[in-house]
């Protein structure tokens, strides 16, 4: 008997036993290779960002792979200084200080992630560079930092006039609460699925507005903010980390997809997940997005005003995600 085999079937044994139903909505042909439906590049990504989708799906569609267009695409919103919770022009910590974290993971399974990196506008491809030229997977602050400038990577103060201006108002009441979808662009998760069928993902972040100064969210976590798995599918987060961490999302996802259940249904159970760990009605939001191999798109999260983009036929198209409340 195949090893996958064994454990295939001895996972069902398992769980039927325990009685959970992870497994019933397996498909019949479990042990068939999923098939993709069409071999146009896939592009989606959290929240409004055509630009950054637009730009990784027509590189896609002129034949560059799922990795290289991932980076190239979430460097659109890390170069975008009116997104407040990415790259330049990002909401500042508490004490003023602008870090960066992100992640990369692609079609092998590598990965490579930064975390809370100052003076780096184009993290995600800082991230790639620890994935394949360092033995590691995660550096983080001012080693990240200087790894970065060995590369070439210049130096760039992140807080901008704006951001500075922002964090001043904040300083008045020095009040943290988690903000829940202030603005419609935020933290970009990507997913990229290219024509040969590989897929990659990222996802780079300022993480909270005024987080405390060291913290570092789900992000740059891989199993939380995001996570590959060719055979399978992809998923990235959103919204607030901690509860992000606390049931590996994206992970989560990827394992339910390997289960049978579609990206939409896993994106559910996620959110699920989270919500009975809490009890009524949350005041933070958690948003998921998620592809499986055969180019299915998901997305959900637990308040309204979530949304995501995706690229089809040459084209963004920015649309509501569904969501609990
Ligand atoms: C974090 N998940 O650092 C990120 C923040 C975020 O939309 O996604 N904001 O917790």
């Amino acid at each position: 008997m195949k090893r996958r085999n064994f454990f295939s079937k001895m996972s069902v044994g398992v769980s039927g036993f325990l009685g959970i139903g992870l497994l019933q909505a397996r498909p019949q042909n479990w042990n068939a290779k999923p098939k993709r439906l069409t071999n146009s590049p896939l592009s989606i990504g959290t929240w409004n960002c055509p630009e950054a989708i637009q730009t990784s799906g027509q590189l896609m569609d002129q034949g560059i792979p799922a990795l290289e267009a991932v980076v190239k695409g979430v460097a659109v919103e890390e170069a975008n200084e009116d997104n407040t919770t990415v790259g330049i022009g990002a909401s500042p910590d508490r004490s003023g200080l602008v870090t960066l974290d992100a992640c990369v993971m692609d079609a092998k399974g590598d990965c490579g992630a930064v975390m809370a990196v100052e003076n780096i506008v184009h993290v995600a491809r800082l991230a790639q560079h620890v994935m394949e030229d360092t033995p590691h997977v995660n550096l983080a602050g001012v080693g990240a930092e200087e790894f970065a400038y060995n590369k070439g990577f210049p130096k760039t103060p992140l807080l901008t006039p704006a951001a500075e201006k922002r964090w001043k108002a904040w300083l008045q009441k020095s009040e943290f609460t988690p903000e829940i979808n202030v603005e419609n662009h935020d933290t970009i998760g990507m997913l990229c699925l290219d024509a040969r069928g590989k897929l990659s993902g990222s996802c780079t972040t300022s993480g909270l507005a005024y987080k405390m100064k060291g913290r570092v969210g789900d992000s740059p976590i891989i199993g939380s903010g995001l996570f590959v798995d060719n055979e399978v599918g992809a998923a990235t987060a959103t919204g607030l980390g901690e509860a992000v961490i606390k049931t590996v999302g994206s992970f989560l996802i990827v394992e339910l997809m390997r289960n049978g259940w579609s990206p939409q249904k896993a994106c559910e159970e996620t959110i699920r997940r989270i919500l009975s760990k809490k009890g009524g009605k949350p005041d933070f939001q958690v948003g998921f997005i998620a592809i499986n191999i055969e180019g299915e798109k998901g997305a959900y999260s637990i308040h309204k005003g979530f949304s995501y983009t995706y690229y089809k036929s040459g084209k963004a198209i920015n649309v509501p995600s569904a969501s609990v409340y």
